[in-house]
C-alpha cells in the first residue's frame, strides 16, 4: 500500500467523530495534511480506491474530495487524479529595484513559467489611455499571464503596453522586459502601488487558492528615460507567496 493510501482507514475514519461521512473523510485527510503525513503534491487513491477502502459510497467521497478541491487544499489535475495543492514557495522581493519576474525568479533559482490568458491587440480602456498617455485612436497590446515559479502559480498579471512601441503582441515571449529590452524600450523608472485585497473567485481559482485568500494588487506604471509610458500594468500576487522588503535610510539632511 503506497504512503498516501495508508491514510485510509476504517479506524481513522469513525475515529474522527460523529456526523456526516463526508464530513469525517474531509477532517482525516485534513489533518494528514496538518501532520505532515501527505505532503504538498501527493497524489492521493482514486476515488474508487478511497471508496473501498473506507468502505463508503464514492458519492461521499466525491463530495469530500470536492469541498477540499474547493478549499484550495487539494487540486484535481484533470486526467491524472488529485493532489495536495503545494505551497507557493516565499519570495522576497525588494521594492526599491526595477526588475522584471523572470530575473526576480532566476535570481532566487526558481524556474519562471507563463501561462497565457490573453495576447491581443485592442482599444485601451479610458484608464488606460490616461495612464499611458495615448491618443484616442491608438491601440494597446494586453497581455494576460498567470506567472509561476517552479510550476507554481504565484501570480495573475495584465500587462498594458502602447501598441506603436512594439512591432506585435507575437514580440513578446515569456519575459515582456526582454521584448522591451530587445526593442531598445527598457524601463528606466516606475511609479508602484500597492493594496491588500482578497481574491474574487475566478482569480483565486486560476492561482490555485481557496476563494476570498489574502493577495496584493500591485499597479505598476512605467517609464522610458524621455519620460515616456510604456507600461500599466495590474498585478494579483498570492499573499502567502511573497514578502515585499523596502530599504530606508534617513533623508541625507539629517545625517
Ligand atoms: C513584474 C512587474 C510587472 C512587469 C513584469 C515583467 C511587479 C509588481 N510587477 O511582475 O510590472 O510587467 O515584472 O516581467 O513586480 P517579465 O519580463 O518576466 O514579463
Amino acid at each position: 500500500m503506497s504512503e498516501p493510501a495508508a491514510i485510509f482507514t476504517v479506524d481513522a475514519l469513525t475515529g474522527g467523530g460523529t456526523g456526516p461521512l463526508y464530513l469525517r473523510l474531509k477532517a482525516l485527510i485534513r489533518g494528514a495534511i496538518e501532520k505532515g503525513v501527505l505532503a504538498a503534491q501527493d497524489a492521493l487513491p482514486s476515488e474508487r480506491e478511497i471508496a473501498n477502502l473506507l468502505d463508503i459510497s464514492r458519492v461521499t467521497v466525491r463530495k469530500a474530495l470536492t469541498e477540499l478541491v474547493e478549499e484550495g487544499i487539494l487540486t484535481q489535475k484533470r486526467g491524472s487524479g488529485t493532489y495536495v495543492t503545494g505551497q507557493a514557495p516565499r519570495v522576497e522581493q525588494r521594492l526599491s529595484r526595477l526588475t522584471s519576474f523572470t530575473e526576480d525568479m532566476l535570481a532566487r533559482g526558481l524556474t519562471p513559467s507563463v501561462k497565457w490568458l490573453q495576447k491581443t491587440v485592442a482599444p485601451p480602456t479610458p484608464d488606460e489611455a490616461m495612464v499611458l498617455a495615448l491618443s484616442p485612436n491608438e491601440r494597446v497590446i494586453r497581455l494576460r499571464r498567470l506567472r509561476m515559479a517552479d510550476g507554481r502559480p504565484m501570480a495573475l498579471e495584465l500587462a498594458v503596453v502602447p501598441a506603436r512601441l512594439l512591432a506585435s503582441p507575437e514580440a513578446v515571449g515569456n519575459s515582456l522586459y526582454a521584448a522591451l529590452q530587445a526593442a531598445g524600450i527598457r524601463p528606466v523608472r516606475a511609479m508602484q502601488r500597492l493594496s491588500a485585497e482578497s481574491l474574487n473567485a475566478e482569480d483565486a481559482a486560476t492561482l490555485s487558492v481557496p476563494p476570498g485568500s489574502p493577495a496584493l494588487y500591485i499597479e505598476r506604471i512605467s517609464y522610458l528615460a524621455d519620460g515616456r509610458a510604456v507600461e500599466f500594468t495590474k498585478s494579483h500576487y498570492r499573499g502567502d507567496a511573497y514578502d515585499f522588503v523596502v530599504e530606508l535610510t534617513t533623508s541625507g539632511e539629517n545625517e
